[in-house]
């Protein structure tokens, strides 16, 4: 993408200054995102992004999913009572015709946010305090929303975190091998499998109407969480995936990667863990928030959500990978295997520590 064209871009958009620079930023595996610079330098800068449309297919109702969001979170955020007036909710940017997206003549969708000064975000978390900051933040999140209804957000993915539906895409992708590469992960398959019955029990909980369904962000990576230059957490970003959902997705996932000691697609197993110190201070955070308005049924199983979601992101990579890595951006070939690799390694790491991660879950409930 050359400079030009994003210029070009960016000028379709209301923005303050003008253009002085874009650089790539993220480490996102889907969209692509540039970091937009503006002067002089007292007007804010801009995340600018190309949208994935061979996924997020319908733009509108994505756009209206995240417009519907802020708003809410924005007009919460603006009662006395939320006490929480560091947060910062990104917001997207009109264009000059008054939309939220440009779509341009090659059929690619845009749309730019606000940038959130002097802050940054971990691909791994250092310590315990980013931690329990991070479990704050997205606890924050779900206090804000816990009162918007959640059916009325757009499914922009169907069947985001549906097990069921998963496996039978990773059943019928090995039953055709596009790749023919099925014959060199039988054991990643019999992994998969060994555990498949075990991992339906959130789904089954949510047909059973034993926890509710609420409006989640179903992509709580740790890395979607803003901090500022002391390390305290300010904003939630990545809003594509919020939907209706069960918040034990949206805990679950932020301990996948706010507690592994290791990368999300670490060649070296053996750095790959939980680690119990980072789980109890993301628990803590989260729960110090969300205690009074979680259900019994909700908090019994938090403990188990990270044993699921490390599972089924794992299984999506492998899935991926059978396919012949259509889905997710790959930096080398095997890339989406060896992250279903880590995410296996890391779920046996919490099936090794299972007791100790329900009894931190007791101790701050
Ligand atoms: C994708 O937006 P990004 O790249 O953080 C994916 C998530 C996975 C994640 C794994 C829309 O998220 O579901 O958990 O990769 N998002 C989508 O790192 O599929
Ligand atoms: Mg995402």
């Amino acid at each position: 993408m050359s400079v030009t064209n994003l210029i070009n871009i960016v000028s379709q958009f209301k923005i303050e200054g003008r253009f002085l620079s874009a650089a790539p930023i993220g480490s996102g595996h889907i969209n692509d995102s540039w970091l937009i610079t503006t002067e002089p330098s007292d007007v804010p800068d801009y995340v600018l992004q190309r949208i994935n449309h061979a996924i997020f297919r319908d733009v509108p109702e994505l756009t209206n999913n995240i417009l519907k969001v802020t708003r809410h979170l924005r007009q919460r955020l603006l009662c006395v009572d939320a006490g929480i007036p560091f947060f910062h909710i990104i917001q997207l940017i009109q264009t000059r015709t008054g939309n939220y997206f440009f779509h341009d003549t090659d059929g690619n969708y845009w749309r730019l946010y606000d940038h959130v000064r002097n802050t940054k975000s971990y691909d791994i978390v250092r310590n315990p305090a980013l931690a329990r900051e991070a479990g704050k933040a997205f606890g924050i999140f779900q206090y804000l929303t816990s009162d918007l209804d959640a059916t009325s957000l757009f499914e922009i993915l169907p069947d985001f975190h549906h097990i069921a539906a998963r496996l039978t895409a990773f059943r019928e992708t090995i039953r055709l091998n596009p790749a023919n590469r099925v014959s060199g992960v039988s054991d990643e398959i019999a992994f998969v499998e060994s555990r498949a019955d075990e991992m339906h029990s959130i789904l089954r909980l949510g047909e059973q109407g034993k926890i509710p369904l609420r409006v989640t962000h179903n992509d709580t990576k740790f890395n979607n969480v803003l901090f500022n230059t002391a390390d305290k957490a300010i904003a939630v970003v990545d809003l594509d995936t919020v939907m209706p959902g069960y918040i034990l997705y949206d805990f679950g996932d932020a301990i996948r990667t706010g507690a592994n000691t290791g990368a999300e697609d670490e060649a070296d197993l053996s750095k790959v863990n939980i680690d119990l110190s980072l789980f109890e201070a993301y628990a803590s955070g989260y729960l110090e928030i969300t205690d009074n308005f979680l259900e019994k049924s909700e908090i019994e199983y938090l403990a188990f959500s990270a044993k699921f979601m490390t599972y089924i992101i794992g299984l999506r990579f492998l899935t991926d990978y059978i396919d012949g890595d259509h889905y997710y951006k790959t930096m080398f070939q095997g890339h989406n295997l060896q992250r279903a690799r880590a995410q296996f390694k890391l779920l046996q790491s919490m099936e090794q520590h299972f007791r100790e991660m329900r009894e931190i879950i007791r101790i701050y409930t």
